[in-house]
């Protein structure tokens, strides 16, 4: 029996959302680039009778009898997390990345300690020293901006300058850098330059590029990083978690302690088995195919969105995912009209500020688009035209008006289930 016929006997109101649901991912093209699709044996291992236990602690001292499995999972986890990123120590306890971030202040910092992060609207994470964020209650946050300089060939890339003169001014205890919006290739190098001369921790926050390191598409935070901290939904394409990576056996040692019990009670062992079989399928040759594929669909829908008058901050993307700057296309248009225009030809994006963008974040001036999970439905660089022009086409018309829109939103919602048809989602 299928899993949604079963819960309709059980519960047919959230059997039927979850039926819908199921049909919106299946015919939609989903290029928020945070999302992406599960193989069915991690969505499956998520869904098992290990979230019916309580186990408290780590592997060998739970506070709970009946872990023997639970032991074991938890192991092939955390030793499956150590081998993607060739690192010592790994907490695969974390429920998401923002409490994987919030156990890492906590292992590394005092209440009250400065630490320095991105200017938060150039696409730094709400958990890197938001005002109403536990980051930027309980701890003090300075930033560094990007380059601003449409002259300069860094124009809205990171001011590596700036990092280091933040850095010396400002002696911050952590120095976090990785992001929810940045487009090209962070410097991991460089960073632990200017963490060295003022004596700071570099925790690198690669929650949006994880995939790609352990695939080798983007280079890897260690050795340079002291502490790594992910989520495991994204690139890493395994179920919705935090994880937290060290080389230092101190550093472990304050971490695990932080997570558990400093910050979390039983972990969720249902997801860390999920999590272990998607660590799995990122240690597999093909992940490494995945990997590459993301990024060379990435450049091929910047650059094809590029070709039809849009504007891709920073001038393109080395990574997954690309801001598009919409004012050159038409002053009148925002984020959110976009978003939601979009959304009614069946492609899923989220509005996204644009560095130093005179809209509020409601509204915005930009788009952030990503290729992960289009790329886990089989899409290859030569479907990205097709999709920019599916976009394009969908923003002229709503520039046009409600009636041209809605028609040809209407015409572009069929394409894009006919697309959605011949590349299904992982099954
Ligand atoms: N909310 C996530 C994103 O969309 O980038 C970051 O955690």
């Amino acid at each position: 029996m299928q899993v949604v016929d079963l819960l309709r006997r059980h519960d047919r109101s959230v059997a039927d959302l979850i039926a819908k649901e199921a049909e919106r991912q299946e015919t939609t093209l989903e290029l928020i680039a945070s999302e992406n699709h599960v193989s069915p044996a991690v969505l499956h291992a998520a869904g098992t009778c290990l979230t019916n236990k309580y186990a408290e602690g780590y592997p060998g001292a739970r506070y709970y009898g009946g872990c023997v499995y639970h032991d074991q999972v938890e192991e092939i986890a955390r030793e499956r997390a150590r081998s993607m990123f060739g690192c010592r120590f790994a907490n695969v306890q974390p429920h998401s990345g923002a409490q994987a971030n919030a156990a890492v202040f906590m292992a590394l910092m005092e209440p009250g300690a400065t630490f320095a992060s991105l200017v938060l609207k150039d696409g730094g994470h709400l958990s890197h020293g938001m005002k109403i964020n536990f980051s930027g209650t309980y701890y003090k946050p300075v930033h560094y901006p990007l380059h601003y300089d449409v002259n300069h060939p860094q124009h809205e890339r990171i001011d590596y300058d700036a990092v280091a003169a933040v850095c010396r001014e400002h002696k911050p205890k952590v120095l976090l850098c990785g992001y929810s919006a940045y487009p090209r290739v962070i410097d991991f190098k460089k960073f632990r330059e200017a963490a060295d001369q003022c004596g700071a921790l570099l925790v690198a926050d690669v929650a949006h590029i994880a995939g790609l390191i352990v695939g080798g598409a983007h280079p890897s935070p260690f050795p340079y990083a002291h502490v790594v901290t992910t989520t495991t939904h994204k690139t890493l394409r395994g179920p919705r978690g935090g994880l937290i990576l060290t080389d230092s056996e101190d550093l472990a040692k304050k971490i695990d302690r932080s997570v558990f019990p400093g910050m979390q009670g039983g972990p969720l062992m249902h997801i860390i088995a999920a999590k272990a079989i998607a660590f799995g399928e990122c240690l597999q040759d093909s992940f490494k195919t995945y990997a590459a594929q993301v990024v060379r669909n990435a450049g091929s829908l910047a650059a094809a969105l590029a070709e039809r008058g849009y504007r891709i901050t920073s001038g393109g993307t080395d990574n997954h995912l690309m801001l598009v700057d919409l004012r050159p296309r038409s002053d009148r248009l925002t984020g959110a009209d976009a978003e939601k225009w979009l959304e009614e030809a069946g492609i899923i994006c989220n509005k996204n500020g644009i560095p130093d963008d005179p809209r509020p974040p409601r509204v915005t001036s930009g788009v952030r688009l990503g290729t992960p999970a289009v790329t886990s439905r089989g899409l290859k660089e030569a479907h990205m035209p097709v999709v920019a022009d599916f976009i394009d086409r969908v923003l002229d018309a709503g520039l046009r008006g409600d009636d041209d829109r809605r028609i040809v939103a209407g015409q572009v919602r069929e394409q894009v289930r006919s697309l959605c048809r011949e590349f299904p989602m992982p099954a």
